[in-house]
């Protein structure tokens, strides 16, 4: 008898140890919550599916909502401090020091991360695209400025920053255009695009490299990008996925124009990442500032939710990461954009860092 009661005794500590949750309330479906606080984080939910992540701030990986962050995410992007305009301020100055302290906070605490962005539009130096003289510089200079940035950059966190978002935003939203218009266009031409995936890669050929986007779900658009990633490709240029920005609303994109993008971005053999998740509670820059968020649009907000992780989980196969753009409700960059100082709530976090219901229209499946 005694030894059987040791048996016993033994056999539990086992459990335990290799059945998780054994001994704890937690159902063996992941997916079963308790009370007002989650079981798992969303990354726990999401662990056969692809790696949740979000962008940060280097000051918001400390106390509560770093504490938030190793809960429930399992990757990182720099919202801004890897930016050419933060990282390279001066021709031949780079600055560093934010940038490092995410990645080392995504080292050391075993999180992925992502590199956003090398080469965009926006938050660019002006330096970059002038002479001494405050001249344009010459298509040479500009191609050659933007080698050497890529190169220190991508060596820099080669090894760590596992895929980069390596052009942002190139194509036109209206009309036939295809090409955007910016300094990069306007003083290389296109070839600027092949050119950075080309020294990415030679800068890191571990890393993998994306096209990013928004309103990459938009017919017309969708169609210009796949167009452009086509030629890219058939040209030999190392291009491996596609960025969906994912910066949504309550109604857009609709099911079928989610699944439609993805489908034909995959159908290149790209896989597709969402980037910059968040669904904003307005439908255009005019509408008034709501007082709190409930009732309708909350509702939306949670069914919106739950169709495009649906969607995602029905995509894992090409699907290699969906990342929030920024943590929670307490303050995200659409509370300035596209008004400056309109509240917005567009994450899965409240402005008291717990879980809104969407978040368990997320996580319940
Ligand atoms: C994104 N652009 C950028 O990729 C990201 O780097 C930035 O922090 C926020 C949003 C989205 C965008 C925009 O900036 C302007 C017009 C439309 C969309």
């Amino acid at each position: 008898m005694k030894k059987f009661i040791t048996a016993c005794i033994l056999l539990i500590i086992c459990l335990q140890f290799f059945v998780p949750g054994f001994l704890s309330a937690q159902d063996n479906n992941a997916n079963v919550v308790a009370g007002k606080e989650s079981v798992a984080g969303l990354k726990d939910y999401y662990k056969d599916y692809f790696p949740i992540g979000v962008a940060v701030s280097p000051f918001s990986l400390n106390g509560d909502q770093g504490a938030l962050i190793l809960k429930h995410f399992a990757s990182l992007t720099a919202e801004n401090v890897m930016k050419m305009g933060p990282i390279h301020p001066e021709e031949n100055r780079y600055f560093w020091d934010n940038a490092d302290k995410i990645v080392d906070f995504a080292m050391s605490n075993g999180l992925k991360m992502r590199g956003h962005t090398l080469c965009w539009h926006q938050q660019t130096p002006s330096w970059m695209f002038k002479d001494a003289a405050g001249n344009a510089v010459t298509k040479e200079v500009l191609l050659s400025r933007l080698k050497e940035h890529i190169e220190q950059v991508v060596s820099r966190y080669k090894g760590r920053v596992y895929a980069w978002d390596v052009v942002n935003e190139a194509v036109e939203d209206k009309g036939d255009l295809v090409y955007r218009e910016s300094d990069w266009y306007k003083i290389v031409g296109e070839e600027y695009i092949a050119k950075a995936f080309q020294w990415a890669h030679e800068a890191d050929p571990d890393a993998k490299l994306f096209y990013n986007d928004y309103n990459t779900e938009n017919p017309a658009k969708r169609d210009k990008i796949y167009k452009m990633l086509k030629g890219l490709l058939d040209a030999g240029v190392p291009v491996h996925g596609i960025g969906l920005q994912g910066h949504w609303g309550l109604s857009n994109p609709s099911e079928a124009n989610l699944r439609a993008a993805i489908e034909k971005f995959s159908s290149l053999g790209l896989k597709v990442q969402i980037t910059e998740l968040d669904i904003s509670v307005y439908p255009s820059n005019k509408d008034a500032a709501i007082p709190e968020f409930s009732g309708e649009k909350e509702q939306q907000q949670m069914d919106q939710y739950k169709m495009v992780f649906k969607v995602f989980r029905d995509y894992k196969s090409v699907i290699t990461g969906v990342t929030f753009w920024n943590l929670s409700d307490k303050s995200s960059w659409l509370d300035n954009y596209p008004v400056r100082g309109r509240k917005n709530y567009p994450l899965l976090f409240d402005q008291n860092l717990q879980p809104k219901k969407a978040f368990w229209e997320v996580v319940k499946f």
